[in-house]
């Protein structure tokens, strides 16, 4: 069935898309162009949803505000991933009769190309991203999207069915995935997160074995060997496994040994590169690599990985390599605005980094940061509204003895000229900021852009 077919099956019905947000507004869009009678619920007030004059021009019935959801009467329902189905008056409208499906559930359906799809708690973005990088570097179609930030669906009837559709799935996006399974299912690990709306641990690990409970003959599942839940999935039905592991030799997969990844054919081992040549920093990114590998070593070539693991230079804003000048190499990590965040940011690198931090206040502690911060940072440059609040997390510390020096510099142009300035040949200079960048810019992505400007126009 194309897209443009199963808009036809549910033109008749009355359509309720919950959640008008990323996943969701071109659905909306796209419905009401095809004359579906739609209405769209979101909790957000009338205010704070910009396109809610443009969907009403569209003839989209709202609701909206907090009883978005009073007077649900639906034949079908799309749920966006951040509601959970089995909300009371979801579950209501279910009983009646409506059929509850999602986005990316009806993008299953319809996508007319292979797809890979990956999940896990840690690393899928970028999973996902290598995936589709070493793709297109063998010469293939590729559509990317999913959790990484991109719906697919509405681009379904331009896929060319011999391309291949990339998605990151999330937990809440696989929570109800029932139909069709992915030709190439990933799980990079499985940790506890989300647990604020997962009801429980089994549950997060229940959602997650949809990616590869229902596939079969001719599929493939790769699984982390080292993780002990995610390796626990080879028992569901499954495809064919590949394993990755970074301790073990395995007989079908790639691994780790003395440095150097190895991919196994059914007992048959090859030597694909050494790990030095991946040029993204931190041992998870060798892994990253080990899993991408095993998903498409059908299509693309020991050459071809090589060649991107030396050229590639990660997912923008997340430990993203920007340049090397006199010797020092420079990292963006605006995605980091969290204390967390900056944590896996520092552990990536073998060595102590010049460290930018700072930003907005959200009122999470620094003591944890402060530890880091003493443990793997060799000169700290602090901006932004918490630079003090930071300082002094570092300063109070009994062992802090006075390593690393900080420099306080309000504006963020400066502190990145700072930085450079007091950086050595061998050096790296990260930006990873511990905080959201909301007292300075709209995004972190606006922040991150800046930083690589300022370092671009570096002499
Ligand atoms: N909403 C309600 N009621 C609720 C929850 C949400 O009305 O109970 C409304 C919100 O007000 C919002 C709309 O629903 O206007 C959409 O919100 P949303 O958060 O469900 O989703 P999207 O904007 O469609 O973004 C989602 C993913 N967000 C979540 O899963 C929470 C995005 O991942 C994803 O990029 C996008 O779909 C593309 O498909 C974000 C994320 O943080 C980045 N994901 C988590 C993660 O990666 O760890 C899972």
């Amino acid at each position: 069935m194309t897209f443009q077919e199963y808009i036809a099956s549910i033109r008749d019905k009355r359509i309720t898309v919950i959640g008008i947000g990323v996943s969701n507004l071109p659905l909306i869009r796209r419905l009401a162009a095809d004359g579906c009678r739609v209405t769209a619920c979101d909790r957000r007030e009338r205010n704070a949803l910009e396109a809610a004059g443009e969907l009403e021009g569209l003839g989209v019935t709202l609701s909206l505000g907090e009883n978005y959801l009073d007077d649900l009467q639906a034949d079908v329902i799309f749920r966006t991933p951040g509601i959970r189905p089995d909300l009371p008056p979801i579950a209501k409208a279910v009983e009646k009769g409506a059929v509850l499906t999602s986005e990316m559930e009806a993008f299953f359906e319809v996508c007319p190309c292979r797809i890979v799809a990956v999940t896990g708690s840690d690393g899928k973005t970028t999973t996902t991203t290598l995936i589709s990088e070493l793709l297109k570097a063998a010469g293939k179609r590729v559509w990317l999207g999913g959790n990484i930030g991109h719906p697919l669906l509405c681009e379904a009837d331009d896929m060319d069915p011999d391309g291949f559709a990339v998605v990151e799935l999330s937990s809440f996006q696989l929570m109800t995935m029932h139909g069709r399974a992915p030709d190439v299912a990933v799980v990079t690990n499985l940790a506890p997160n989300h647990l604020d709306v997962h009801r429980s641990m089994e549950e997060y690990i229940e959602a997650k074995g949809n990616i590869c409970r229902r596939q079969g003959p001719g599929q493939v599942t790769v699984l982390n060997r080292d993780n002990g839940i995610a390796a626990g999935f080879a028992a569901l039905p499954g495809g064919e496994i590949r394993w990755f592991s970074m301790k073990e030799a395995v007989d079908n997969g790639v691994f780790n040994e003395s440095e150097r990844l190895i991919s196994a054919e059914n007992g048959k081992r090859a030597e694909l590169m050494a790990v030095s040549d991946i040029r993204l920093p931190g041992r998870h990114n060798i892994e990253n690599y080990m899993a991408a590998y095993a998903a498409v070593r059908d299509w693309v070539s020991p050459e071809i990985l090589a060649e991107t693991a030396k050229t590639f230079n990660g997912v923008e804003h997340r430990i993203e390599f920007i340049r090397e000048l006199r010797g020092v190499k420079y990292y963006n990590d605006s995605i980091a605005s969290s204390p967390s965040r900056t944590h896996a940011g520092l552990l990536s690198f073998p060595q102590k980094v010049i460290l930018i931090a700072g930003g907005k206040d959200k009122g999470v502690p620094f003591d944890e940061l402060g530890e880091d911060i003493v443990g793997h940072v060799k000169k700290l440059v602090l901006t932004g509204l918490t630079r003090d609040k930071i300082r002094q997390a570092v300063e109070s510390r009994a062992d802090y003895r006075g390593q690393p020096p900080i420099r306080v510099v309000e504006d963020f142009r400066e502190a990145v000229l700072t930085a450079a300035e007091i950086a050595e040949p061998g050096d790296v200079v990260l930006l990873s900021p511990a905080c959201t960048s909301f007292d300075r810019f709209r995004n972190f992505e606006e922040r991150g852009r800046f930083f690589k400007q300022i370092v671009m126009e570096l002499k």
